[in-house]
């Protein structure tokens, strides 16, 4: 297991490389060219300085997370072809520069969705959290702006302004893509750049939807085991993974984690773990918490569990954490927290594999 932390890099963050070094275990960072418009190819030379930057610092760069993918594509609109030879170029590109995993996401029009940035624990740190009421009475206009307020100045990664202007436009188009037509779609785009995957040894890796069920109506197909599994067969190659995310999954308590990991795992179709706790209140609502088992709804140990009998070798970071300590941080990245759960993990792993070779 390859211990990573995501990183938004010099101008958008406030965590440094430097402080990321000395997070123990940590080898190497996740980050993206997040200035480049969805749809445009990313430059070589462009991968290659910020890979350069990371390396500089002792680290490695070898997973993106993530390069977004164009309406076009997933509504499945004639002039998707551009936006996907667009893609297979920025493929061919991260290939060059030794990258070795892609993390991408097939949501419509929203990335991940929370109702509330910052709201506070009684031990008065400040985390995300979701409630499917809140979202039933809102307009999507709405929760665009309250994402925007409270995101403390630092663009939140999948919630480009950009993108979200024509959101009216879009919500029309969606009218016509079911959730059978947008695994279709997914198959168009997957049958189109896996083959590039393979030559260019970069591997797939499909992040599950944020929560994983449909929001303001809108399909959402990457959502439970089942689905999971349709999609590796759309394409069936090593090069067509997943990203597994427990916090994303997890919200919907009919996913067993320890249970996917153990079956995707074993066909070696997760090469990116995103390890998270949250805690659901009842369905339909949640908030995230520190990693530890008992703050939240997840088992920790059962996890990482799972992860070590497959012998995963892939990538791994802690997901999202706490605001805690005073941190002024973007929302589920700042420092603290997520460092405090790398080590919570890492010390499950130790354990897990001490004592199996008791
Ligand atoms: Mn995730």
């Amino acid at each position: 297991m390859k211990v990573v932390f995501r990183w938004f890099g010099e101008n958008d963050d406030s965590v440094t490389l430097e402080q990321i070094r000395q997070i123990p275990g940590v080898t190497g960072v996740v980050s993206a060219l997040f200035d480049i418009p969805v749809g445009e190819v990313w430059p070589l030379e462009r991968i290659l300085a910020l890979k350069k930057k990371i390396e500089d610092h002792g680290l490695k760069l070898e997973v993106i997370e993530s390069v977004n993918v164009h309406e076009d594509i997933k509504l499945g609109l004639p002039t998707r072809d551009r936006y996907i030879e667009n893609y297979i170029e920025t493929i061919k590109n991260l290939g060059q520069a030794g990258i070795k995993v892609l993390c991408y996401n097939f949501m419509p029009v929203f990335d991940w969705i929370r109702t509330d940035l910052a709201m506070k624990l009684p031990d008065g740190s400040e985390v995300m959290a979701y409630d499917d009421n809140v979202i039933r009475d809102l307009d999507p206009i709405e929760l665009i702006n309250e994402m925007e307020s409270g995101s403390r100045g630092y663009s939140l990664p999948g919630w480009e302004p950009y993108r979200l202007k024509e959101i009216r436009r879009l919500f029309e188009l969606y009218k016509d893509v079911d959730e059978e037509k947008l695994f279709q779609n997914l198959k168009y785009f997957l049958e189109s750049i896996v083959p590039v995957c393979e030559k260019y040894d970069v591997k797939l890796a499909i992040h599950p939807d944020d929560p994983p069920w449909s929001v303001f109506k809108l399909p959402r197909i990457v959502t439970n085991k089942e689905n999971l599994d349709r999609i590796i067969n759309l394409v069936d190659s090593p090069y067509n993974g997943l990203t597994l995310c427990t916090g994303s999954l997890g919200a919907n308590l009919k996913n067993n984690l320890p249970e996917m990991i153990r079956y995707f795992g074993g066909k070696g179709r997760i090469h990116f773990a995103h390890i998270r706790n949250i805690k659901v209140e009842k369905q339909g609502v949640f908030y995230e918490t520190s990693h530890l088992s008992s703050d939240g709804s997840f088992d920790m140990f059962e996890i990482m569990k799972a992860y070590y009998d497959i012998g995963f070798d892939g990538y791994m970071r802690p997901d999202h954490g706490r605001m805690i300590w005073g941190e002024k941080a973007r929302p589920g990245y700042g420092l603290y927290d997520r460092a405090l759960g790398i080590m919570y993990l890492l010390g499950l792993w130790e354990a897990i594999d001490k004592m199996s070779k008791k």
